[in-house]
């Protein structure tokens, strides 16, 4: 088993600072790859040495701006294409994009998000935004069902032309082990899962560092819960964005996605 992690530090279009986030949790990859290297004991992380690469893009000139998307897509095409797991860590959710271009209708994506990306109300752009990425997917669909969202507006009939499946938080709340099973039936039918985290889903208390925060959102062994109904050996990837370092609180952001990437290391490879 080997794991490539991509850190695609895109922000534009919506939660700008969102970079910094993919940057500082590619950091985080490194320092648990530097600390397990020089680790003499045996440990956990064992299974890791040698198995990750990490290749990190920067967007610092208008070309590589202009050149995002096709850079991205290649990158999410060789991921999928080498049957490594994968690690996508990304800046706003619309960074995402390029894998969701990638994946096909036979595919899943569990998506926990407290938005469902949907979003052309009379006061949102119509132009691809970080808000309503999910028109703008290039090529067949892949089946989306999310968890974790806190919409108050959007009709289920509107909502069923994008989404196989949507669980708001206040399902999660009232009935965790039914969603716990809908998600095993979803993902048991899938070719591939992809498991796409956007930062908002946590509770605020629990994750500061997001800047279109909704309350009641999920609680850690909650998320925890529906992590593990939806991980089989069908998961090919996670992505995790919206992560905005400049809005963290002591870093109880930081911690929590640092820990989560590295329990997504060790799950992905067997440790
Ligand atoms: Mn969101």
């Amino acid at each position: 088993m080997r794991t490539s992690v991509t850190v695609f530090p895109f922000d534009l279009f919506g939660s700008a600072g969102t970079g910094a986030g993919a940057q500082a949790l590619g950091d985080a990859v490194r320092e648990i790859l530097d600390d397990t290297e020089a680790e003499t004991r045996p440990c956990r992380a064992d299974c890791l040495r040698g198995n990750v690469d990490v290749q990190e893009f920067a967007f610092e000139t208008v070309a590589r701006v202009r050149a995002w998307r096709k850079t991205g897509r290649e990158a999410a095409r060789r991921a999928l294409k080498a049957g490594d797991f994968h690690l996508w860590l990304g800046g706003n959710h619309l960074s995402v994009l390029p894998v969701y271009d990638e994946l096909g209708r036979g595919d899943c994506v569990v998506q926990f998000d407290a938005h469902l990306d949907v979003y052309d109300f009379h006061d949102t752009t119509t132009e691809l935004s970080h808000g309503n990425f999910l028109y703008h997917v290039d090529g067949p669909l892949p089946r989306i069902v999310n968890v974790g969202h806190r919409d108050l507006f959007l009709t289920p009939a509107g909502l069923a032309v994008t989404f196989e499946a949507v669980h708001s938080a206040h399902d999660v709340a009232t009935n965790a082990d039914r969603i716990a099973e809908q998600l095993r039936a979803a993902t048991a039918t899938a070719n591939r899962v992809w498991i796409d985290i956007d930062a908002d889903a946590f509770d605020p208390a629990a994750m500061p560092a997001v800047l279109q925060p909704l309350p009641f959102g999920l609680a850690g062994p909650t998320f925890l819960k529906l992590l593990d109904a939806a991980w089989s050996d069908r998961v090919v990837g996670v992505s995790i964005s919206e992560f905005a370092p400049s809005a963290d609180s002591r870093d109880t952001s930081l911690n929590l996605l640092g820990w989560l990437v590295e329990f997504l290391l060790l799950r992905a490879h067997g440790g």
